[in-house]
């Protein structure tokens, strides 16, 4: 690959000082498509408290994104006992007024509580976590007897 950009380069050189790359404008439709630069913004609570055992867990937050807009929000959950990397998924749904919601059902729970965290991206697949760690560090919530 270098050498091939060397040769190029030693071309138009040789040239010798014709502007070949200048005019560059007919890139601008490109350049508007990869604009957004900015992963979304998430805005959640975790869980301070136990949930109830045998229920329905419903995760909500609050989910911005400048410019192209959140394409789509996932939640991923594991038991506490899975020692597997395996992470269920469940796609959050828009509620309105930036507050978009997902359920663990209450048929997912094997142990006495669950890891979770919350991924969210944009129309230009920018995306981002809460918490930062995301499946590293993930949140994480017990169950109630
Ligand atoms: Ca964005």
């Amino acid at each position: 690959m270098s050498s091939v950009l060397t040769l190029l380069l030693a071309c138009q050189e040789g040239i010798g000082g014709n502007n070949v790359s200048g005019g560059g404008t007919s890139d601008t439709e490109e350049f508007d498509e990869g604009s957004d630069q900015v992963a979304p913004t998430i805005v959640f609570d975790p869980f301070t408290d136990n949930q109830p055992s045998g229920t329905d867990v419903v995760v909500e937050a609050y989910i911005t994104d400048d410019e192209t807009g959140v394409f789509m929000a996932t939640l991923y959950f594991r038991n506490e006992t899975d020692s597997s990397k395996d992470w269920s998924s469940v796609g959050f749904a828009a509620q309105g007024d930036e507050l978009w919601q997902a359920t663990i059902q209450a048929d997912e729970q094997h142990s006495g509580g669950m890891w979770y965290y919350l991924l969210a991206v944009d129309m230009a697949q920018n995306s981002v976590t809460s918490p930062d760690g995301g499946d590293e560090e993930p949140y994480h919530f017990g169950y109630s007897d």
